[in-house]
């Protein structure tokens, strides 16, 4: 099993179980076709299409595979069109109500009119007010709690849209006892390769990955995904450095794919950014709250992955803007006077556990917010 396939069934594991006891088969194997993705269709939801003839034998299935590229639907006919060219008398599923509207790609409502498909089965309403209603589809399921998986395939959108700014998921390496590093040694690896790899998974997942500039200064990340299936998709890097202080060598580092990295700052500098993009914004709305909006509105950045360090996590714990938490555990503890507990806000961390992992003997704990539904 490949890493990718095998990252899709982490994720898949508590979804799978939920979903058999709510949904029917193809939309079972919508879900399924529509995670493929996942990282690389942002910020359009992930949705899977089923064409099955009046037998239900399955004649073409497809999945949005690519963010501007054809939807589910336009696979899922074209496949089934080369088995049988008169789709008349055939059934589609989609995980999504088909659009109505022409966006980067054509309606979908248009082809399934064009193709004269007897049946149109969606289970979720779009949230995207583009998309008209279109009386002769009919919705598969009305209950409220098929409704609350809406969060499987516009994992951030609610979210965003909800709270006007990307969702933010914090991601935390730390000791058995709770520490991330002893004062100045920031680079200990406090995790297994596994929990690291999982690690640079997760940047896949998520369209922005955002430090704080001690961290750039003391780890000298690159912050790229370094696992290299869906090497099309590149997470924005975003720096918070309000005084502007990241040395120019760091930004060297960090120029490979400039137009992706974001130095917020709110310096008046006529320095030259070299090909990394620079984020002013005015001193006196220097918080997240402003940040991530306007990261939202001038990105179109939907969902952000924060590494740390301890402070910047501290910051969106204290600004209650944190929607996940994802906390890696190695097997040793490391108590001594000069470690750095993880959790520094000044809140309480009032977060409800909804996965556990073991990866090789080091443990990945996921935490949601209490109010977020579903909690997968
Ligand atoms: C579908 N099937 O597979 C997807 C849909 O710019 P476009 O043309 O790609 O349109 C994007 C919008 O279309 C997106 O915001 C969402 O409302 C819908 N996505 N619809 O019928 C699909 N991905
Ligand atoms: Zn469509």
């Amino acid at each position: 099993m490949s890493k990718q396939d095998n990252f899709f069934q982490l994720l898949f594991q508590k979804k799978q179980i939920i979903l058999g006891e709510l949904i029917s088969m193809p939309f079972e194997l919508c879900f399924r076709l529509a995670i493929k993705g996942m990282g690389k269709v942002s910020p359009n939801p992930l949705v899977g299409a089923v064409v099955l003839d009046k037998d239900n034998a399955l004649l073409g299935y497809g999945y949005h595979e690519q963010y501007g590229s054809h939807h589910a639907e336009v696979h899922a006919i074209q496949m089934a069109k080369t088995q049988k060219p008169d789709l008349s008398e055939c059934k589609i599923y989609v995980n999504l109500q088909p659009c109505t509207h022409k966006g980067k790609t054509p309606a979908c409502a248009e082809l399934i009119k064009k193709e004269k498909l007897k049946e149109v089965c969606y289970l979720l309403d779009d949230p995207n007010p583009l998309v008209g209603d279109n009386g002769s589809f009919s919705k598969a399921n009305n209950n409220e709690e098929v409704a609350r998986y809406q969060d499987l395939i516009a994992p951030f959108l609610f979210t965003c849209t909800n709270k006007n700014r990307p969702f933010i998921a914090v991601k935390t390496a730390v000791s058995k006892d709770g520490y991330i590093a002893e004062q100045g040694d920031s680079r200990r690896w406090v995790t297994n390769e596994e929990c690291r790899n999982y690690g640079h998974l997760l940047r896949h997942y998520y369209d922005a990955v955002l430090v704080g500039r001690k961290t750039v200064e003391l780890d000298k990340p690159n912050l790229l995904p370094r696992l290299n299936f869906m090497d099309e998709k590149i997470p924005w890097r975003i720096i918070l450095d309000k005084d502007l202080k990241t040395l120019a060598d760091q930004k060297t580092l960090l120029k490979n794919i400039r137009k992706k990295t974001i130095l917020v700052h709110s310096s008046q500098t006529s320095e030259d950014f070299d090909g990394l993009t620079s984020m002013y914004v005015e001193s006196q709305n220097y918080h997240l709250q402003y940040i991530l909006k306007s990261l939202r509105k001038d990105y179109l950045i939907q969902s952000i992955l924060v590494e740390g360090g301890a402070s910047t996590h501290a910051s969106f714990f204290d600004e209650g803007v944190v929607d996940r938490v994802y906390k890696f555990s190695g097997d040793k503890n490391m108590k001594s006077p000069s470690a750095i507990a993880w959790y520094q806000s000044k809140n309480p961390f009032q977060f409800d556990l909804c996965k556990e992992l073991e990866l090789s003997g080091h443990r990945l704990q996921e935490y949601v917010r209490p109010d977020l539904l579903p909690k997968i």
